[in-house]
Parts: structure tokens; C-alpha cells; sequence
């Protein structure tokens, strides 16, 4: 949180951070360079053979009419032909070379996270050595700056695609079969994401965030989202288990659902359904109250909390840190 670099908006895949990408996108930028070579290079070709043939012009009319093999012409094919076999011979080398080095992490992965794509949210557990060190967020995943992550994709429902691009390409996220990538940013910040895999109505609000901090940073963030949430006991609390608990976690308390986003550190978040809106005490008010209003087709239907209720819900939630 609070990093001072931000690549949150706009998402760009031809500036990446970590050695998942990198290759990828110099091999994105060569071949475009490869492209334009060969272009301009055949443009001052195709101009040349235009200025010589004018220049022919000035011998005797009859000279234009024979047909005859130039000495020297099929050279040019040779020269040709051989130009374009080195120069696809040494992109394929190359892409496949990016592709070995991409393929899976050099070292062992520091982390590894299940991220399951739902419509229209990605909830991430953070898988531990041990039950009690696994715990479940959603939408905004946290990484150590310089280790690789290994990510293990699922879909819920329909086919979803993960994607980081300052971070790593595309892997679909499939319901039924685990795919597998991973990803490793270099520079501490905070990276967009988004799925890409069109999912339903509400795919374009669904994105992700990877905030990445130093070992250190991260272990204390690790440490907070391990803790339970034990709030006091309050009116808030008690509205949350009955109205919401069958489809949302607050671990520490009664509520346990699975239906939507675990809500045990909502406050570590700062935003809310997949980047849709801030998680301001606003935005959480309007959020709960209609979320329909605001993400229309969501898999949450509009709460009938009285206005007193609605504020004792978001007061309980501000509780949950
Ligand atoms: C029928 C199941 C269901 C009920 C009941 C429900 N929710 Fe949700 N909730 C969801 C789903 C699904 C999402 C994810 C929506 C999305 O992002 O598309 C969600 C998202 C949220 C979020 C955003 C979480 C995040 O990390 O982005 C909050 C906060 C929330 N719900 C609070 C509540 C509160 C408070 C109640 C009770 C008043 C409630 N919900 C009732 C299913 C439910
Ligand atoms: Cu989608």
C-alpha cells in the first residue's frame, strides 16, 4: 500500500518489471524492429527498381519490347530468399529461446497463490505450510519484490484470464482443470491487472492488482492477513452474520460464506468488486446499500438495510483492519 511508483492506470505490456515479462517484451519489441527493417528496406528497393527502369527510358524503343534474363537478376532472388531465411530462422530461435526462459521460474518460488477467477472477482488464497498459515483474500494480491510467485489458476463458473501486464501474459483460468503460471516484479509498486477472457456482463470491472513491496513489507502485510478479525460483539456485527454471513467470511467470527469475497482484513483493500469502487466509508455505504447500481449484474443482490442499519454494517466493517 502507499507505493510510490503506480502503474494502477495505465495498464501497458510494453514496459514490464520482473523476469516473467521482460523477455517477452523484448522479443515484442525486436520483432517490430525486424518488421519495420524489412519494410523500409524493401521500400528503398521497390523506389530504386522505379528510378532505374526511367533511366532505360532514354534507349531505343525496341530495347523495352525484348524479353531477355538481365545478367545479374536472379541474384537478387538468391539475395533475397536468403535474407528472409535468416531472418525467420533467427526470430523462431529466439521465441523460442524467450519461451524456455518464461516457462517456469529459475528458482524456487518464495510463494504460491491459488487465484480463482468468479464472475466477476478473483479470490486468492495464499497458501501456507500449513492450514493455519493459509488465508484467502480477493482481487488485490500481495508479492515480495524480486521472488518469483507461482500462480495456480481456476475458474469458478465460466473461463476467466488473468492477466498482469507489466507483470506477465495471459493464462486462462478454467473451471474444472489448474493452470499454472507465475510472475515476479522487480520495482515495489502497484500493478493493474485485469481479466481477459470475456466472462459475462460484467468483465470489464473486473480487474486485479498485484502491490508489490520489499520482503520485509510484505511479511508484515503476510502477518496482519493471517490474524483473525474478532471485533466486538456489536449490532453491526450481529446484522453482518445474519444478512451477509451465508455468502461472506470474516474469520475470528460466525460469518463463513463463499459465495463472494472473504472480508476478514477489508480495510487492507483500496478498492472494492474488482477495482470497481474506492473503499472509502462512501463507497462502501453505496456499495452494500445497491450494488447493482453500481455493478449492475453482480452476484450480490441489493442489501434492504434500513439507513441506521446500513451505518452500523459499515462502522462494523470499518472494524475489520
Ligand atoms: C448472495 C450472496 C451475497 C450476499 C447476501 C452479500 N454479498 Fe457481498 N458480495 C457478494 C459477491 C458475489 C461479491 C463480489 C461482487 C463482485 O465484485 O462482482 C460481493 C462483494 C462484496 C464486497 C466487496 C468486497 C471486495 O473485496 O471487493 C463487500 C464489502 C460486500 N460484498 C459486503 C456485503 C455486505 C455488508 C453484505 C450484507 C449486508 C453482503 N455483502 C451480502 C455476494 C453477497
Ligand atoms: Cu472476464
Amino acid at each position: 500500500m502507499g507505493a510510490a511508483f503506480s502503474l494502477a492506470w495505465p495498464m501497458t505490456y510494453l514496459k514490464t518489471y520482473g523476469p516473467r515479462a521482460n523477455p517477452i517484451t523484448g522479443l515484442t519489441w525486436g520483432l517490430m524492429d525486424l518488421s519495420l527493417a524489412v519494410i523500409a528496406i524493401i521500400t528503398v528497393l521497390v523506389v530504386a527498381g522505379v528510378w532505374v527502369r526511367r533511366e532505360r527510358r532514354s534507349r531505343p524503343v525496341f530495347a523495352d519490347l525484348l524479353v531477355g534474363r538481365e545478367a545479374g537478376g536472379l541474384r537478387w532472388i538468391w539475395i533475397g530468399l536468403g535474407l528472409t531465411i535468416v531472418a525467420l530462422v533467427a526470430s523462431l530461435a529466439w521465441t523460442v529461446a524467450v519461451m524456455a526462459a518464461v516457462g517456469m521460474p529459475g528458482g524456487q518460488p518464495a510463494l504460491t497463490l491459488e487465484i480463482t477467477g468468479h464472475q466477476w472477482w478473483w479470490e486468492v488464497r495464499y497458501v501456507g505450510a500449513t492450514p493455519n498459515q493459509t488465508f484467502v483474500t480477493a482481487n488485490e494480491i500481495h508479492v515480495p519484490t524480486g521472488r518469483p510467485v507461482l500462480v495456480k489458476l481456476n475458474g469458478a463458473d465460466v473461463i476467466h484470464s488473468f492477466w498482469i501486464p507489466a507483470l506477465a501474459g495471459k493464462t486462462d483460468a478454467i473451471p474444472g482443470r489448474t493452470n499454472l503460471t507465475w510472475l515476479q516484479a522487480d520495482r515495489a509498486g502497484v500493478y493493474r491487472g485485469q481479466c481477459t477472457e470475456y466472462c459475462g456482463v460484467q468483465h470489464a470491472n473486473m480487474a486485479a492488482f498485484v502491490t508489490a513491496d520489499p520482503p520485509a513489507v510484505f511479511e508484515a502485510w503476510r502477518a496482519g492477513q493471517l490474524r483473525a478479525s474478532v471485533p466486538a460483539a456489536s449490532p453491526g456485527k450481529q446484522l453482518f452474520v445474519q444478512r451477509c454471513g451465508a455468502c461472506h467470511t470474516v474469520r475470528g467470527g460466525e460469518a463463513g460464506g463463499v459465495v463472494g469475497p472473504d472480508l476478514t482484513h477489508l480495510m487492507s483493500r483500496r478498492t472494492l468488486a474488482a477495482g470497481t469502487v474506492p473503499n472509502t466509508p462512501d463507497g462502501l455505504s453505496g456499495w452494500i446499500s445497491n450494488p447493482q447500481a453500481l455493478k449492475p449484474g453482480a452476484r450480490m443482490p441489493a442489501t434492504d438495510l434500513s439507513g441506521p442499519e446500513l451505518g452500523q454494517v459499515v462502522a462494523y466493517l470499518e472494524t475489520l483492519t
